[in-house]
């Protein structure tokens, strides 16, 4: 199961907003078949492995990290190919949550194959997060909050300067992230400041490119920034407050921006929400990150800590955090830590398959 979730993960930025999947497999103690969902659209990782696997999968085990499609949709269902091969044992990790799709298992099981359910489940949902969050009853997107940190918090020096805080490994992770989210965000001042693409330049091409979206209730956003410029190329949104200057919003508007009016925080995620995103992965600055922290709707954190100081000078990624007592203090789950150069990636979840 380990390693089928290893090559599900290969369908980062190509499969959404369907599940990552991987399937291995395995007769008399060898894997005989591997596959993975690989596009959208294309071959469930179920009917990938068998195709591998070949006559070699009569009698076999499959071990999958979502359980069975049982549903005819983009493709047959999987629990008739697993049955057609003659796979005698299907293990399976994460229960399916779409409700078009479950029941695989049973339909398996009353077909005489021996099944296993729940099998390394929380590591499949975990990877899985934002597929399993679109398929919960919250109304906002999954949100993922990235941060560039100095070992002391800060994300800028005294001047404001953040580019070079993190290496290159940790920046082409950062791109690689960007590649499986429906869109990336920032808080307006950090447009302002850095005036960034926010685009996917790294090692895996999007499906569909991130919308890019800005935080910015008051209409700040310059028209002649390089996110207005190009928002013909890669779309761009704009989250608005309540009542936004109506002649900034018809000029972003003639650029090509889509302005959102929204009362706060929570209701700028729920516009985004209905607006077709379902995930966003916000990339700063303090204020925003601060607010969505604040707003207790930060679903995963990626902490990438470098290895040096800035001194209480520099800008403090968490300056505007609600003071807590310690008891009261809601501990994070911890995913990984990775390393990317001099760079130390710490992922954590909110909540269990956050
Ligand atoms: C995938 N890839 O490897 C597996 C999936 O829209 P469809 O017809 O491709 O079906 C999507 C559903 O099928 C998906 O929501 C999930 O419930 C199930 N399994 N989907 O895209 C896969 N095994
Ligand atoms: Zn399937």
């Amino acid at each position: 199961m380990a390693r089928a979730l290893e090559l599900a993960a290969r369908g980062w930025g190509r499969v959404a907003p369907n599940p990552l999947v991987g399937a291995v497999i395995v007769r008399d103690g060898v894997a005989v078949g591997e596959g993975w969902h690989t596009e959208y659209g294309q071959p469930h990782a179920e009917a990938e492995a068998l195709r591998a696997a070949g006559e070699a999968a009569r009698g076999a085990t499959a071990y999958v990290t979502l359980e069975p499609c049982s549903h005819f949709a983009k493709t047959p269902p999987c629990t008739d190919g697993l049955l057609a091969a003659g796979v005698r044992r299907v293990v399976f990790a994460a229960h399916d949550p779409n409700p078009r799709a479950a029941g695989g298992g049973e339909v398996l099981r009353a077909a005489g194959v021996e099944v296993l359910g729940g099998v390394m489940e929380a590591e499949a949902r975990d990877q899985n997060a934002l597929f399993f969050h679109a398929h919960s009853n919250s109304a906002r997107p999954f949100v993922a909050l990235k941060l560039a940190l100095t070992l002391d918090g800060r994300i800028a020096d005294h001047a404001g300067s953040s580019v070079w805080i993190t290496g290159e490994g940790a920046r082409a992770e950062v791109h690689r992230l960007r590649a499986g989210f429906d869109a990336v965000a920032v808080g307006s001042g950090t447009a302002l400041a850095d005036d960034p693409r926010l685009t996917v330049r790294g090692p895996v091409e999007p499906r569909v490119p991130p919308t890019r979206v800005v935080f910015d209730r008051t209409l700040r956003l310059p028209l002649a920034s390089r996110l207005v410029g190009t928002a013909r190329e890669v779309p761009v949104t704009v989250v608005a407050g309540s009542d936004p200057p109506a002649e900034s919003a018809a000029a972003l508007g003639l650029h090509g921006v889509r302005v959102l009016v929204s009362t706060g925080i929570h209701d700028g995620l729920l516009a985004l929400r209905e607006s077709g995103i379902g995930s966003v992965f916000v990339e700063g600055g303090a204020k925003l990150a601060s607010a969505l922290l604040n707003a207790d709707v930060v679903d995963r954190l990626y902490l990438f800590y470098a290895p040096l100081f800035l001194g209480p000078g520099g800008v403090g990624a968490f300056a505007e955090l609600d003071t807590v007592e310690i008891g009261a203090a809601h501990r994070w789950r911890r995913l990984r830590t990775e390393t990317f150069g001099a760079d130390t990636l710490i992922t954590l979840a909110r909540h269990t398959g956050g």
